[in-house]
């Protein structure tokens, strides 16, 4: 559902990834696009406004120029940020208690039978024996859908007869639990098409009886900026200490419930991910941050290379760049860099936008053709390597012998450096490479 998100981030960020430093004007734009993208999307503008200049004031900030890459260093930051929106609270999932009671409220059709038995099947999972209770006496209609899906997970449904009032269901059902010896009681509440003090009053009611130690609203993640409002409500109304966000396989714009978190300080405890029972995942902000994002592992990759790559060499290599004078030499010593970052497919793997190039990479790195071009470097004079011209035919002879490769080997990088010296000059000028984050 993040995906028109993700889209709009990734062309932002995407621009500034690859480039050697990040100015304040370049946060300035990417904050621009920032606000835009995740405004269009639907989040809070207090939210957006409060993250953004957050942001801002990191990478501005921030200590980016001893770094290769700079411009990663902002989705870095994005990331953490992001990460730390959705963090809010405590996410874990309590099942204290004898019973356990874990209550379901919300709005009509936000899926709090569907997360129900969702979350019957995973804490059975968990090794606990749950029941399942339908606390709606007004349709008949609810509880067989209950019932059909105790069934199918083969658990024990309580019902009672319609017409009984809320915390009467409750009380019966607790003694039901503990006559089946069930350690966890999970109960599904009736749902209102809005608001209203009936409802509100009857929850509150049912959980002064069942006192659960959860209460997770289930929010439909499809709605819109009322969200935020709604989620208010029922907290003001029940100690709410968790939310469900379902539908998150829907195409949403999903910056509504992006918000609730940020705005209500409630923690999200899972994500719903489609019609199936199995279709729940625990919450984990920092890959629902990357998965908004869609930056591939942008920030493993930063980390790693952070790990390895001697900054100097680094800002001597930029700097090489930056003034044309890029040479062989230069060459074999970022070969030997990119060697000591790991499987090289995996390096580009995680590099975005060139995910598919990562296996043709890794062949390369298999045939042997990275350890074949640092002979062929290795072989050739100080003044061949800074100065590819005055290799004539003799010397790729004698550079071919010496370094057990053969002469097309050597025409064939000495062509590529060529294209590469180019592709640089091109780079320097401001163009991108075609292709490459070409987005
Ligand atoms: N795709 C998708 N559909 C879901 C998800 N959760 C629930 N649904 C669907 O949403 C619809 C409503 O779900 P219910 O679980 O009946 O919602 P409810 O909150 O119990 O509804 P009421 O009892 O009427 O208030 C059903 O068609 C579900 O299959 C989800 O995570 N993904
Ligand atoms: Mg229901």
């Amino acid at each position: 559902m993040f995906d028109a998100l993700s889209d709009r981030l990734r062309k932002t960020l995407g621009s500034l990834t690859g480039r050697g430093r990040v100015s304040e004007a370049d946060v300035e734009a990417a904050m621009r696009e920032v606000r835009l993208a995740l405004l269009e999307a639907d989040v809070n503008f207090k939210v957006v406004k409060d993250f953004t200049a957050r942001v801002r004031e990191r990478a501005v900030g921030a200590e980016v120029l001893e770094s290769l890459n700079a411009g990663q260093q902002v989705v870095k930051i994005v990331h953490e940020e992001l990460t730390a929106l959705l963090s809010g609270g405590d996410r874990t999932f309590h099942l204290s208690g004898s019973p356990a009671v874990v209550a379901l409220v919300g709005l009509q059709g936000s899926g709090k039978t569907t997360s129900a038995a969702k979350l019957a099947r995973h804490v059975v999972k968990l090794g606990r024996r749950p029941i399942l209770v339908a606390a709606d006496p007004y349709r008949p209609a609810a509880v067989d859908q209950l019932r059909t899906l105790g069934r199918s997970l083969d658990l024990p449904v309580f019902a009672a007869p319609p017409g009984t009032p809320v915390p009467e269901i409750g009380r019966l059902a607790l003694d039901a639990a503990r006559r089946e010896v069930r350690d966890t009681v999970i109960v599904d509440t009736a749902g209102r098409l809005t608001v209203d003090e009936a409802l509100m009053a009857e929850i509150g009611e049912l959980n002064r009886v069942v006192r659960p130690v959860e209460t997770l609203l289930v929010i439909d993640a499809m709605v819109g900026q009322e969200a935020v409002a709604v989620a208010q409500a029922f907290a003001a109304a029940v100690p709410v200490t968790g939310l469900v966000l379902t539908k998150i396989d829907g195409d949403a714009r999903g910056g509504a419930a992006l918000s609730i978190s940020a705005v209500t300080g409630l923690p999200v405890k899972f994500l719903g991910t489609g019609e199936k029972t199995d279709a729940l995942e625990p919450f984990h902000p920092d890959r629902l941050a990357g998965r908004i994002l869609g930056m591939g592992d942008v920030l493993t990759l930063v980390e790693r290379a952070q790990e390895v790559f001697d900054a100097k060499q680094a800002e001597k290599a930029a700097a090489r760049i930056g003034s044309g004078a890029f040479s062989l030499e230069d060459m074999l010593e970022q070969l030997q860099q990119v060697k000591k970052m790991g499987p090289l497919g995996q390096v580009v793997e995680m590099i975005p936008g060139l995910g598919g190039m990562a296996q043709q990479a890794q062949e390369s790195v298999d045939r042997g053709d990275l350890r074949r071009t640092e002979a062929i470097i290795h072989s050739m004079t100080l003044l061949e390597r800074r100065d590819p011209d005055v290799l004539n035919a003799s010397r790729r002879r004698r550079i071919a012998a010496g370094s057990g490769t053969s002469i097309a080997e050597v025409n064939r990088l000495v062509k590529q450096f060529g294209e590469m010296q180019k592709l640089m000059k091109q780079l320097r000028g401001g163009r991108r490479i075609p292709g490459m984050f070409g987005r």
